[in-house]
């Protein structure tokens, strides 16, 4: 089985059986293909006897949304599976525990968390994590400032960002994220019902002139090891445990994509809630619980990257008064911007998102897609000009009015 073919739901099961130490010889295992992401197989294999279970991701070669007609780079399985262990090296808390990786067939094999749930489906219900934010907070706080060159070595940095050198991957974010989405692009897709709306967005040039300068950024600023897909589906969630997964989009970019996209799925819900919650007084109250998680990410995030810089800050010359305020600052900038470009993706681009697109009421999910465009075009527009993170609470709160 070592040449690359998708595997079958059987197959999976053979192949489950050779991991040492996994499974009992002659084990009765079941497996399911329970994949519902945009590129992937994903199989859960499972010993009901003895309640223990494993997850096997394999890479397609080609994006599965779309189809065979857009090939991708199998090396995604790798990229994957590597930054999974730096992550795991830094946060073991925090992402799931890999236990081989199959160059071959791109294939992942890795710790099942079927007790947890993908957090979009826990937002759409309406429920609270309190210990979500503190655990983002200090993910992208060690992740981010580790791989840097704040908090590693000058030079390994650089051949680690050799590393993770993730072609395919990047140029669907730099085409679904910062190009196709403000031009009448074949990959949109988006309701009639907003057509004005997205026209507006096709032809405001401000709005361009800013999505250009955030692009620039995620195409150039090789800061830290990004997670590059770090939405609300990438979380699995319990009210105690936060777990990280798919980090195939892994590249060095800037670090504000990666907090931003936090933010924006949080902000995407907010939008959502004029279909999910069932009146005035309980939308108004999740309301608040979600803009104080993107608050406690921030400053989380903040606190404890200023503390690892204080603590474990490599070099004399990053510590000179004032650079690290400069620094941080600035991420707050790109947060900001970069955040209100992955919720204007959400909504007129190729790829949405469940918490606006399954509303079943038509006029809720109208009302929920323009609120998400105003926040989106709002924070791109604004964020240059931002002194504290409280601005971006602001501009949520004045569309939702
Ligand atoms: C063709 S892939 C579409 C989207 O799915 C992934 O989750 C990324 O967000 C990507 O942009
Ligand atoms: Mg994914």
């Amino acid at each position: 089985m070592t040449q690359y073919h998708p595997l079958t739901e059987q197959e999976a099961i053979e192949y489950a059986r050779t991991i040492p130490g996994l499974f009992k010889s002659g084990a009765a295992l079941s497996s399911r293909e329970i994949g519902d992401g945009n590129l992937n197989l994903v199989f859960h294999i499972s010993d009901s006897e003895t309640g223990t279970s494993i997850i096997l991701k394999q890479a397609l070669p080609y994006a599965k949304v779309v189809g065979e007609s857009w090939p991708l780079s199998l090396d995604r399985a790798r990229i994957e599976s590597e930054a999974l262990q730096i992550e795991g090296a830094l946060c073991p808390d925090l992402v799931p525990r890999v236990y081989k990786y199959d160059a071959d067939l791109a294939l992942t094999v890795m710790e099942d968390l079927s007790d947890h749930i993908i957090m979009r489906k826990g937002l759409i219900e309406r429920r609270v994590y309190p210990e979500f934010a503190g655990h983002i907070g200090r993910f992208l706080a060690h992740t981010l400032f580790f791989t840097s060159d704040l908090g590693m070595n000058q030079q390994d940095k650089k051949l680690r960002l050799a590393q993770f050198i993730n072609p395919d991957l990047c140029k669907i974010t730099e085409d679904l994220i910062f190009n196709h989405p403000y031009t009448d692009a074949d990959t949109n897709s988006f309701d009639a019902a907003i057509r004005d709306e997205v026209e507006a967005i096709w032809s405001d040039s401000e709005l361009h002139l800013e999505v250009a300068r955030l692009r620039h950024g995620f195409l150039t600023h090789a800061q830290a090891l990004l997670h590059g897909d770090l939405h609300t589906g990438s979380i699995f969630v319990t009210e105690t445990s936060t777990k990280v997964i798919d980090p195939e989009f892994a590249y060095y970019g800037p670090m504000g994509f990666d907090i931003g996209a936090v933010i924006a799925n949080l902000l995407l819900n907010f939008a959502g809630q004029e279909g999910w919650s069932p009146d005035a007084e309980s939308r108004s109250k999740y309301r608040e619980y979600l803009l104080q998680t993107a608050k406690d990410v921030w400053t989380t995030f903040e606190a404890e990257f200023r503390s690892l810089w204080n603590d474990s800050g490599i070099d004399r010359i990053s510590r000179t008064e004032g650079f690290q305020s400069i620094y941080v600052e600035q991420l707050m900038r790109d947060t900001i911007g970069y955040a209100g470009c992955k919720i204007v993706r959400r909504v007129i681009g190729l790829a949405h998102v469940s918490d606006i697109d399954t509303i079943p009421d038509a006029a809720s999910k109208e009302r929920a897609q323009r609120l998400a465009l105003s926040i989106g075009k709002a924070l791109i527009k604004h964020h240059r000009n931002a002194v504290s993170f409280d601005e971006l609470i602001e501009i949520a709160t004045k569309f939702a009015r």
